[in-house]
C-alpha cells in the first residue's frame, strides 16, 4: 500500500492549538486520518520573537506530537532544520498533500488575521478542499461577540463580563452576581511592601526534547532578544496543571489585593503566570475559571480573589479577541493619536536609568514575561507619553512575551495601552506621570531620578512626558470628560511652569529619538 491511500484527512495542528478537544482532533478519527505539524522559519520570523518564546512552543509542540501519538494518532512533525522545510505553512501543507493525497485538509481557525487569510486561498492553490472550523476553545466566538456589540455606541468590558457571567454562571446566584456586586476592584490594587511574603511559579526543569530545542533555538536565532536559559516552563498539559494547582495553592487568595503592584526584583508578585500556557492551549480557561469559583466556594479564596481572576480570563480574554476579530484587518493600522517617534533602543536592552522600565525590561529579556501592570503603567504608559508610533510598540509587545498572539496583544497594545483606536476599549488613555509608579511600587526609591521634580536633569521623565503628552494631544483628549481634572490643572498651570515642562519633555524626546541615554 502506498503512503496516499493510508490518509484520508490531512490535520493541520497550529501551534498555539495544543489542546486534545481541538476541533479538528475531535472531527477527525486516528485510523484513517493523519496530523501534520510543522516548525516553520515563517511563523518563528514574522517578528523578532523572544527566544524563550521559540522554545517554549517547539517544545511544547514536539511533546504534543508525542502524546497524540500515544494516543494512537499518526502524526508527521516536521522540525525547523529538517530536510525539505519550505518555510511556511502553506509550503508545508503543499508538500503533505503531494506526498500523502488527502481527500481534505481539515484545520482549526488559526488564532491571527495573517494566517487565516493566506489559508482562505489554500483550497484554490493546493487544489485540495480545506475545511476551517470554529475554535470552539473560547467562550464567546466572533460571531457572538459581533451581535453583542451590534448596534452599541461603545463597547465597554464590563458590561460584555456580566453577560459572560450570566451565561457561563460563574459567580452567579441564581441571576444575581456572588457577594452583590459584579466587580470587586474596589478592594484590590494595594501596594505591596518589600517584606511581603510572595509567592513563586512552579518551575519544571527541561527534559531531552526541551534541551534539543533549546539547542535548536540558540543556533537557529542567536540574534533574537532573550535569554534562553535557565529554561523552566511548562511544556505539556500535566506540567501546565501542576502550575495552575501550585497557583491555586499558593497565589491566588492574594491574587486581587496586590494586582497591581510592582516590587524590585520580583517578577511575579501573585500573578498566576499562566498566559502562555492558556495561549497555546496546553490549559482550559473555563475549566481554570470553575475550579478557581470551587476555590472561592469552599473557602480557599476570599470573593475579591476569585472574581479578579475569573474576570480577567471570562472577561478580559474573551472580550479583546472579540474586539480583534472584530476589527481586523483595519485595527491593526490605526493610530488615533498620529504618534510617530521611534521605539527607543532600551526597550531591547533595558539599558536606561529609568528604573522601572529597566526592571519591567530587563525581566522582560530573562522570562519573556511581565505582569499586567508593567505591561500597562511602565512599558506602554512611557511610548504613550514619548509618542511612539504604535505599530512599533505593537511589534515589540508581539515579539517579546511568551504568551504573545496578535488576537490578543493586538487589542491590549493598540488599544488599552496606546489609546490607539480613539478610545474604543478604553474611555481614556492608561497614562500617569511618576506619582501614581511612586504609589504602586518600591521602584522610585532606589532609580537616580527623582519622582518629585518635573524638570531639570534629575527630574522623573514621567513626569513631562505626562503634561507634554496632553498639551500635544489636546485636541483630541481635551473634551474627554474623563480627563477634566488634568486638562484643568494644565490650564491652571503658569505659563512659565508650561514652557519649562515643554521644554524638557521635548529634550527628552530628542534623547530618545538619537538614542542617547536617558
Ligand atoms: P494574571 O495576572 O495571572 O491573569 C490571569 C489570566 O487572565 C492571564 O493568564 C490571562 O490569560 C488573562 N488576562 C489577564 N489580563 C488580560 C488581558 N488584558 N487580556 C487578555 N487576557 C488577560 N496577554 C496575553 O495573553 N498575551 C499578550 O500578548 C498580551 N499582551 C499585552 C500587551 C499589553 C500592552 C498589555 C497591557 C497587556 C497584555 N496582555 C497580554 C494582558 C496581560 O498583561 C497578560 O495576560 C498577563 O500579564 C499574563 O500574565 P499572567 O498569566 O500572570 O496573568
Ligand atoms: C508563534 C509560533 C512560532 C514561533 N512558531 C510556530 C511554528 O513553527 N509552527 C506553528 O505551527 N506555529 C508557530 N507559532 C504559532 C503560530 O504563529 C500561530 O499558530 C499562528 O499565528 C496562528 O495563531
Ligand atoms: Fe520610574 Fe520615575 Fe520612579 Fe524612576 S522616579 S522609577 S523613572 S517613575
Amino acid at each position: 500500500m502506498t503512503e496516499k491511500t493510508t490518509c484520508r484527512n490531512l490535520v493541520l495542528v497550529l501551534g498555539d492549538q495544543l489542546t486534545p478537544g481541538l476541533s479538528s482532533l475531535v472531527r477527525s478519527d486516528p485510523e484513517r486520518d493523519r496530523v501534520l505539524m510543522v516548525e516553520v522559519m515563517d511563523e518563528a520570523s514574522y517578528v523578532r520573537h523572544h527566544r524563550k518564546k521559540i522554545a517554549f512552543l517547539f517544545s511544547a509542540m514536539r511533546h504534543f506530537a508525542e502524546d497524540l501519538r500515544e494516543a494512537g494518532w499518526t502524526v508527521d512533525y516536521v522540525t525547523l532544520d529538517a530536510a525539505g522545510n519550505s518555510g511556511s505553512f502553506r509550503g508545508e501543507v503543499a508538500r503533505a498533500v503531494k506526498r500523502l493525497g488527502p481527500a481534505r485538509v481539515v484545520v482549526t481557525e488559526p488564532g491571527e488575521w495573517r494566517v487565516l487569510d493566506d489559508m482562505k486561498d489554500w483550497a484554490r492553490a493546493l487544489r485540495v478542499p480545506v475545511d476551517i472550523l470554529t475554535d470552539t476553545r473560547f467562550l464567546c466566538d466572533p460571531a457572538s461577540f459581533r451581535a453583542w456589540a451590534s448596534g452599541r455606541k461603545q463597547l465597554r468590558m464590563e458590561y460584555f463580563y456580566r453577560e459572560m457571567r450570566r451565561r457561563t454562571g460563574l459567580l452567579m446566584e441564581g441571576d444575581k452576581p456572588a457577594g452583590g456586586k459584579w466587580n470587586f476592584d474596589t478592594d484590590n490594587r494595594k501596594p505591596a511592601k518589600p517584606d511581603l511574603f510572595l509567592p513563586s511559579p512552579k518551575r519544571f526543569a527541561p527534559d531531552r526534547i526541551t534541551q534539543e530545542v533549546l539547542d535548536l533555538v540558540g543556533r537557529s536565532f542567536p540574534d533574537n532578544i532573550g535569554t534562553l536559559e535557565p529554561f523552566w516552563f511548562a511544556v505539556t498539559r500535566s506540567e501546565a496543571e501542576e502550575a495552575f494547582a501550585h497557583f491555586l495553592e499558593t497565589a491566588l487568595a492574594g491574587f486581587g489585593t496586590y494586582q497591581d503592584a510592582m516590587l524590585r526584583g520580583e517578577k511575579f508578585l501573585f500573578h498566576s503566570v499562566l498566559s502562555a500556557y492558556l495561549n497555546a492551549g496546553l490549559l482550559d480557561p473555563l475549566d481554570l475559571c470553575r475550579k478557581v469559583e470551587a476555590a472561592y466556594r469552599e473557602g480557599r479564596a476570599p470573593l475579591n480573589a476569585a472574581e479578579g481572576f475569573i474576570r480577567q480570563i471570562l472577561g478580559w480574554r474573551e472580550y479583546v479577541r472579540g474586539i480583534y476579530w472584530l476589527k481586523m484587518p483595519g485595527y491593526v493600522m490605526e493610530n488615533a493619536l498620529g504618534a510617530t517617534a521611534p521605539l527607543p533602543a532600551f526597550y531591547w536592552t533595558g539599558e536606561t536609568d529609568m528604573l522601572c522600565l529597566s526592571e519591567a525590561v530587563g525581566q522582560t529579556i530573562d522570562e519573556a514575561y511581565a505582569h499586567h501592570i508593567q505591561r500597562l503603567m511602565i512599558t506602554g504608559n512611557f511610548a504613550l507619553l514619548a509618542g511612539v508610533d504604535p505599530a512599533e510598540v505593537h511589534e515589540w509587545y508581539l515579539a517579546v512575551y511568551a504568551d504573545a498572539y496578535e488576537w490578543v496583544e493586538l487589542p491590549n497594545t493598540l488599544g488599552m495601552s496606546q489609546f490607539a483606536d480613539g478610545g474604543l476599549l478604553g474611555s481614556k488613555p492608561y497614562m500617569s506621570s511618576g506619582n501614581y509608579i511612586n504609589k504602586m511600587s518600591d521602584y522610585c526609591g532606589a532609580c537616580s531620578y527623582d519622582v518629585r521634580q518635573r524638570t531639570g536633569d534629575k527630574a522623573c521623565p514621567f513626569n513631562a512626558l505626562y503634561w507634554d503628552f496632553l498639551d500635544r494631544n489636546a485636541d483630541v483628549l481635551s473634551s474627554n470628560p474623563r480627563l477634566a481634572q488634568p486638562y484643568s490643572s494644565w490650564k491652571r498651570m503658569d505659563t512659565e511652569k508650561q514652557g519649562a515642562m515643554r521644554r524638557h519633555a521635548g529634550e527628552i524626546r530628542r534623547k530618545l529619538a538619537a538614542n542617547e541615554r536617558v
